[in-house]
């Protein structure tokens, strides 16, 4: 089922909202503002913002490293994230985890993880919970993560055991320092869902509309049982993180046009549709502008933590 008005321009905010965020991120750690590891997701935003409109607020949400855009996409604490970005004690790890490391656990978010391949097993644990309470999982990485191991162990785990799992790939092509030719074996992603006897299907993963769509019916075919379902989003990223320009596209100018752009895209397909005016764009962006100006004022006015101990809250119980 197609979203309704208000979702759309929902999903469109998010987009901007992710992008907003990303694109001044980069721009402070350019200028030194902000250190650490950061690996934006910008030009596939389409992915979480549609996501974040298809599941519930009670289910779970497990992501690799390329997590941030999801981390908003949920609703999770905004201001945390820009205080986890300037290492401050308001973080969401009271900034010590860093970009890399998002998550919210009062919206069930994993959204960080900087060992690649590690969201599928989280994930496929978090299945078993989840089948238990009556909700579900979707678990997000690149296609590069696919190629691990605990991949497969999980697709089959999930598989056996029918666990209400949305697998989700951001297929962006390129892995770290590689491209899918020296990597990946096969065309695509979603065939590996068949070996499992689980349905998969690949979708653009710049159209906010195809991703929701198929997600859409994902979702309510796991809810009903069927188990674990394989969603391919086909996507790029314009950049792998802010200290690796090294891999980038050979196009990736291209990619920021309106035809490829998922932001502009959508943009484009709202005001044909008569679903986004003028000046509800420009009210749509002063929302996007303040809640970044408000979580820029409560990150920097967030202290500077005391030196830690390196095993403080390692454990639950201190040891
Ligand atoms: C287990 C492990 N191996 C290697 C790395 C180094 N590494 C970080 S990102 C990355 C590439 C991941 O590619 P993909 O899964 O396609 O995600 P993308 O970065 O393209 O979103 C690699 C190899 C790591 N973090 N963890
Ligand atoms: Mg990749």
């Amino acid at each position: 089922m197609q979203p309704t008005s208000g979702e759309m321009l929902g999903i469109y905010e998010t987009m901007l909202l992710i992008r907003t965020t990303e694109l001044k991120m980069v721009e402070l750690f350019k200028k030194g503002e902000i250190e650490g590891h950061m690996l934006p997701c910008l030009g596939q935003e389409a992915i979480p913002a549609s996501l974040a409109k298809v599941y519930a607020d009670t289910d779970y949400l497990v992501t690799g490293h390329r997590g941030g855009g999801h981390y908003v996409a949920r609703g999770c604490d905004y201001n945390a994230l820009w205080a986890e970005l300037y290492g401050r004690v308001d973080g969401v790890t009271k900034g010590r985890g860093g970009q890399i490391h998002l998550m919210d656990m009062t919206k069930k978010a994993m959204t960080g993880n900087a060992v690649v391949g590690q969201q599928w097993g989280i994930a496929t644990g978090a299945g078993f919970v989840a089948r238990k309470r009556g909700v579900m999982v979707v678990a997000v990485g690149g296609e590069g993560s696919t190629n691990r191991g605990v991949f497969h162990e999980s697709l089959n785990m999930a598989a056996v055991q029918k666990l209400p799992i949305l697998y989700v790939i951001e297929y962006n092509d390129r892995q770290m320092w590689n491209v899918c030719s020296e990597t990946t074996a096969g065309e695509r992603i979603a065939t590996r869902a068949l070996a499992y006897g689980m349905e998969g299907a690949s979708v653009d993963g710049n159209d906010v509309l195809a991703i929701h769509a198929k997600a859409a019916e994902f979702v309510r075919k796991i809810r009903e049982g069927s188990g674990p379902c394989l969603l391919e989003c086909i996507t790029a990223k314009w950049t792998d993180s802010v200290s690796n320009l090294r891999n980038l596209p050979e196009n990736v100018e291209a990619m920021k046009k309106p035809d490829f752009d998922p932001v502009l895209r959508f943009e484009t397909r709202l005001r044909i549709d008569g679903v986004l005016t003028d000046s509800l764009d420009l009210q749509i962006k002063e929302n996007v502008r303040q809640k970044l100006q408000g979580a820029l004022s409560f990150a920097l006015a967030s202290p500077v933590p005391d030196r830690y101990d390196g095993i403080d809250e390692v454990y639950s119980q201190p040891v």
